[in-house]
């Protein structure tokens, strides 16, 4: 059955059932929701990413919906005592309309900050770009995708000429003859995409990892690669040297579709296996296996994700994987490619909408007058009222309560006081605001420190559509309205928009519901969508062709799409690139080395990641039981070799200091990971916060933060 015929949603019978997806990440397994006596349980759902699959987390996710930390009304912090306390919309709304409106007179338009979040849907997306460049007229926003795959964006930007994570669908993992997977740990963070691995190697492929832990995922494999961290640049490009010395290279391929070898040639002649060895502790034999088996394959893939890429390097670290794809003919050839795997539930859509903040919807640039005059016809402002470029989110988090910074920020979708890096110093910029407004689900480390926080409606409450992955776009689907009090994003945008204009309409009603405010600002993400689809239009993710109907008639479609009658686009790639010139481009680059190197004070290296049972800032999934049961309490991941060196036991309790702060937890010994590095999860607050130690250093290309890798000391607690 296709997705649109199980997906009516009956109200007023029993039980109730809605065919949709999963809240949390970018795979969006599709999940059934059923409804029976008010209590909500999950059911996999056969879809082509997750064929029936469902994680621990996505079989769990209902029990937010009804969970008693759930916020349900407005909560406006009261001076006189300081503390957060219920209020009604009316009076938050004014509240956020007064702020914003002192700190805009005050200090400009600019002054007022937006950030937004991977997990939104593409309406909500949408809709908050052009809440920031129309309704404040700042050019401040931009997202926390810019913390997750915004390095392999700008890579493949700058490569193919597009930014789809995966330009192939998720099933050609399963057929090629060798995947190479580089920084990705999918049996934690995607586990039924682990059947696709399953499949490969049942089929006689060989899996190859490249990870500094021997993770779940790097015990499937054929071959694992076990290095330094932040060397993977390095092991390209030897990956590359070997390649070209067997013959491997796809002269005709290289001649016919891409530009720039010749400096890429030169660059990795110096990377001898042995060279990078040294650097990155893989062997040379290692290296040249995996050459071998990449470059001798009929369908090979290579896909990178966070290990390879949250570094400040990780734009020319993705760039070195893209060349060594390049120069072996892979993108284009049917089975083969290189890709990215996307984190979040909309980490594809949300990079497409406008949240970024060089970025108009369509994947246009802010900068490009011809994407200003479209997206302004689109929004009936003149194009020149619409803000230039604002800045990468770090720098953004990093400048708010600055002179000259912004002095009030809404956020909807993102928890930075757990997840940005170098924790404790974005903490202190958010106490220094004048207003902070944070739009969640539940009381998160960020809205606890917000002058106003409204409750938001859950994924199982809302329309929309979500774009995963492999940049198919799928439909949410509303099982049930949310409870009273509680809004969705798209109303409490709509509702402040409205709120925000120089003469406020005088029939606009204080409590909208979904729908329509009383002055035309719409709530309803179908109309939404709709003036999304004419934005998008002619842009590079275009998205004019895609109907919520033609998403329910198939398994979703893919973009681009841009007639309605027309085919998507699963593959791309096929005959050109979308270049002006249809070739790809190759970048010769060099590795350098992190940001922060190990010395006799900080020896060790510090990376960071994930845990199966627990989502990102863990929000949501530490208030899951059985989660909180399967992965209670944070850890530091040592090898027992350097756990006797420094004297701990399993489980003792240790402190990871380094030069910005320090994290306690209990020491977790491992033979899985490098006795010179250590590793811990960064989904926990307080003190085992991972981030207050992390390095706040960023790729000049993407902005994207060094979340996986600083130096640091490890000491008993
Ligand atoms: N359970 C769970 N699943 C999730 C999420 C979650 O929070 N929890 N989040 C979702 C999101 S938003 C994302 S972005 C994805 C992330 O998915 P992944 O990228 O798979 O997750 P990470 O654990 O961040 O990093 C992957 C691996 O990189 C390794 N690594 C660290 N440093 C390096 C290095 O220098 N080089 C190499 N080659 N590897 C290194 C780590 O040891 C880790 O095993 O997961 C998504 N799925
Ligand atoms: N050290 C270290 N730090 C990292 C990483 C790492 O690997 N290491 N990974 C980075 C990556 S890849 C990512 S993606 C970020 C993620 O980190 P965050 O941006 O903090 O992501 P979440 O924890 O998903 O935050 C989402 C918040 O919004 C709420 N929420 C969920 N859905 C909605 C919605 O529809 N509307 C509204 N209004 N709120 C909603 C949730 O309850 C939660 O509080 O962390 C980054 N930080
Ligand atoms: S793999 Fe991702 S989408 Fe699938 S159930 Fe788990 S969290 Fe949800
Ligand atoms: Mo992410």
């Amino acid at each position: 059955m296709t997705d649109g015929a199980r997906s009516a949603t009956r109200p007023g019978r029993t039980p109730r059932e809605t065919a949709t997806h999963c809240p949390y990440c970018a795979l969006q397994c599709g999940m059934l929701l059923r409804e029976e006596a008010g209590r909500v349980t999950v059911l996999p759902r056969q879809f082509p990413t997750n064929r029936g699959g469902l994680c621990q987390k996505g079989w769990t996710a209902a029990e937010l919906l009804d969970h008693p930390d759930r916020l349900t009304t407005p909560l406006v912090r009261d001076p006189a005592s300081g503390e957060l306390r219920p209020a009604t919309w009316s009076t938050a709304m004014a509240r956020i309309v007064s702020g914003l409106r002192a700190v805009q007179a005050g200090h400009g338009r600019d002054a007022v900050a937006v950030f937004g979040g991977g997990g939104l849907t593409n309406e909500k997306a949408y809709a908050l770009g052009r809440f920031a460049r129309v309704a404040l007229g700042t050019r401040h926003i931009d997202y926390n995708g810019r913390f997750c795959m915004s390095s392999a964006a700008a890579a493949g930007l700058r490569a193919f000429g597009v930014d789809r994570g995966l330009p192939f669908p998720l099933a050609d993992l399963g057929r090629a003859d060798t995947l190479l997977l580089v920084g990705a740990n999918p049996a934690e963070t995607m586990p039924p995409l682990v059947r696709w691995l399953t499949e490969q190697r049942q089929r006689g492929g060989r899996l190859i990892v490249v990870d500094p832990r021997a993770t779940a995922t790097a015990r499937q494999a054929d071959l694992h690669l076990q290095p330094l961290p932040g060397t993977d640049l390095a092991v390209a490009n030897a990956l590359l040297h070997i390649a070209l010395t067997e013959g491997w290279v796809d002269r005709a391929y290289v001649a016919e579709r891409t530009d720039g070898f010749d400096a890429v040639r030169r660059t990795v002649a110096g990377w001898w296996p042995a060279r990078a060895e040294q650097l990155s502790g893989v062997p040379v034999a290692d290296l040249e296996a995996t050459a071998r088996a990449l470059g001798t394959a009929e369908r090979a893939i290579i896909l990178t994700a966070r290990g390879a890429e949250q570094h400040a390097k990780g734009v020319d670290t993705v760039t070195a994987f893209v060349n060594l794809a390049l120069a072996l003919g892979l993108p284009g050839r049917p089975g083969s490619g290189y890709g990215c795997l996307t984190g979040q539930g909309n980490g594809q859509g949300g990079r497409e909408h406008g949240q970024k903040a060089d970025q108009l919807p369509g994947y246009r640039r802010i900068d490009d007058p011809a994407a200003r005059t479209h997206v302004a016809e689109v929004w009936g402002v003149p194009p020149d009222t619409l803000p230039g470029p604002g800045v990468p989110a770090y720098q953004l988090l990093d400048a708010l309560g600055t002179p000259g910074g912004p002095r009030a920020l809404l956020v909807f979708g993102s928890n930075p006081v757990v997840s940005a890096p170098r924790a404790a110093r974005i903490e202190r910029r958010l106490r220094d605001l004048d207003l902070l407004v944070v739009a969640d689900l539940l009381l998160s480390e960020t809205a606890a420190l917000a002058d106003v926080v409204l409750p938001a409606a859950q994924w199982a409450e809302e329309d929309g559509t979500m774009t995963n992955l492999e940049g198919r776009v799928l439909r949410r689907r509303a099982l049930r309205p949310p409870p009273p009090g509680v809004r969705t994003d798209l109303a409490i945008l709509a509702d402040l928009t409205a709120r925000l204009r120089p003469t406020p309409d005088p029939r606009r009603t204080d409590e909208p519901a979904d729908g329509e405010t009383a002055d035309g600002e719409t709530a309803d993400p179908r109309r939404v969508f709709a003036e999304l689809r004419r934005a998008s239009a002619g842009g590079v993710a275009d998205y004019a062709g895609i109907t919520w109907e033609r998403i329910d008639a198939a398994d979703g479609v893919f973009w681009p799409c841009p007639t309605v009658d027309g085919p998507d686009s699963p593959r791309l790639f096929a005959d050109r690139f979308p270049t002006p010139d249809g070739r790809a481009r190759f970048h010769p680059v060099e590795h350098r080395p992190a940001a922060e190197e190990v010395s006799s004070d900080y020896p060790l290296h510090f990376t960071t990641g994930r845990v199966l049972a627990q989502y990102q800032s863990g929000t949501q999934t530490r208030r899951v039981a059985a989660l909180r049961r399967a992965a209670p309490d944070a850890f530091v991941e040592l090898h027992p070799d350097l756990a006797a060196r420094l004297g701990v036991a399993d489980g003792e309790p240790v402190r990871v200091v380094s030069r910005r702060g320090e994290l306690r937890a209990p020491a977790r010994l491992s033979p899985t990971i490098r006795p010179d590095t250590v590793f811990a999860p960064f989904h926990w607050g307080g003190p085992a916060r991972a981030n207050s130690v992390t390095n706040d250093a960023v790729d000049p290309i993407s902005g994207m933060p060094e979340f996986k890798i600083c130096a640091v000391r490890v000491e008993k607690a």
